[in-house]
């Protein structure tokens, strides 16, 4: 089993689409395995898009990021990083094919709603970011052996 990092961004938690979202993720088979509801720091938020650095994006980037609360959790599966990103859709949401979390609910790149990790390496940097190892769960859904 593989763990990812997601996270909901101000756009979706301020527009009440959280549950939307994450019934996504659980209807796909995916596990919640961790998640907490934060008010980003500008030094945290700098921690997750340190790769956008000096970016002419990366100041809107982290103005909206901190600038509402944003859900983070965790979430496990059989190639749980390709599953999310395929769910999450094109980082543009006007590229973001129908069906997908940005292609249906998002409308700019800015406020793209979610954040998924793109590799299981930058998935484990991520978690620790945000959770101490105490803090993810470990449990069996109750549908698992029909999902797999
Ligand atoms: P993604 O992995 O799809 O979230 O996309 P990136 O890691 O390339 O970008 C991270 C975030 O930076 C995006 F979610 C939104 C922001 N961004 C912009 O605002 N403009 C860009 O041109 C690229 C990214």
């Amino acid at each position: 089993m593989e763990k990812t990092f997601v996270m909901l961004k101000p756009s979706a938690v301020t527009r009440g689409i959280i549950g939307n979202i994450l019934t996504r993720v659980e209807n796909r088979g995916l596990k919640i395995v961790a998640v907490k509801m934060i008010q980003l720091t500008a030094e945290t938020a700098g921690k997750l898009y340190a790769v956008h650095h000096g970016k002419p994006f990366y100041k809107n980037l982290i103005e909206h990021v901190t600038s509402a609360p944003v859900v983070a959790l965790v979430v496990e599966g059989e190639d749980a990083v390709k599953i999310m990103r395929k769910l999450v859709g094109n980082t543009n949401p006007k590229e973001a094919e129908p069906g997908t979390v940005r292609g249906d609910l998002a409308m700019t790149t800015t406020k793209n709603v979610i954040h998924a990790s793109d590799s299981v390496e930058n998935a484990q940097t991520e978690i620790n970011i945000f959770f101490k190892p105490q803090e993810i769960m470990t449990y069996k859904r109750a549908d698992e052996n029909w999902i797999y």
